[in-house]
């Protein structure tokens, strides 16, 4: 169903990690990741202002179940700033699975913001590293390209969509979710969870526009 929301010079649409790692193909793959594309796309032709994030880890990450001795993918650690899920190794920087899936098509992004790129510290926002207190900066871009209200796509729903959905309206931004252009990594009851921190802090959840 359409949400018929009017979009204007004040809205920016953030399309999050439409990347070939999360797709079916990829090292952590969402599933039906790739379905996304089309209605990302669809939906960016709405927008004058688009920007795309990027998970863009350097090798060996910190979050890389591979780098820590004894422990496999999708169990939880306790790093410095707190509980951190561990990954199979995904996004390595300049490697074709952290390329953009090829069939996005959004030629009128202003920014790609890439984040994760610090190596003992993971990010899923793209506003605040997992420390939640580092700063990527794009609180600061998005004020002063005048926005005040920010749209969100992409993979995944519940972990990298869901934390800078979050972020995005505590940092003060009115804030809607597709979730038609959205997919979950679905584990643990993460897409309840998302749910209901949506309702609690007023992020605004639509099927499309
Ligand atoms: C993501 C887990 C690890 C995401 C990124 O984009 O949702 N999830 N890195
Ligand atoms: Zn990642």
């Amino acid at each position: 169903m359409s949400a018929n929301i009017p979009i204007t010079d004040r809205d920016v649409l953030l399309v999050v990690d439409v990347q070939n790692d999360f797709c079916p193909t990829g090292m952590l793959p969402v599933q039906r990741g790739d379905e996304v594309v089309p209605v990302v796309n669809r939906h960016a032709e709405l927008f004058r202002h688009v920007v795309l994030t990027q998970d863009w880890h350097p090798p060996s990450h910190h979050s890389f179940a591979s780098v820590h001795a004894g422990q496999n993918p999708f169990e939880t650690i306790t790093a410095a700033y707190g509980p951190q899920i561990l990954w199979p190794d995904h996004c390595v920087q300049e490697t074709p699975g952290a390329e953009f899936h090829e069939g996005l098509a959004v030629p009128h992004a202003q920014l790609v913001l890439r984040k994760g790129f610090r190596h003992e510290v993971d990010s899923y926002s793209a506003f605040y590293e997992n420390d939640h207190k580092t700063p990527t900066g794009l609180a600061g871009y998005l004020r002063e390209r005048g926005f005040t209200r920010v749209f969100v796509v992409g993979l995944a729903f519940d972990f990298c969509v869901r934390f800078t959905a979050e972020d995005a309206r505590r940092t003060g931004f009115d804030v809607v979710v597709i979730e038609e252009g959205c997919r979950s990594i679905d584990m643990e009851g993460s897409i309840a969870d998302t749910r209901a921190s949506f309702g609690a802090l007023d992020v605004r959840l639509v099927d499309a526009l």
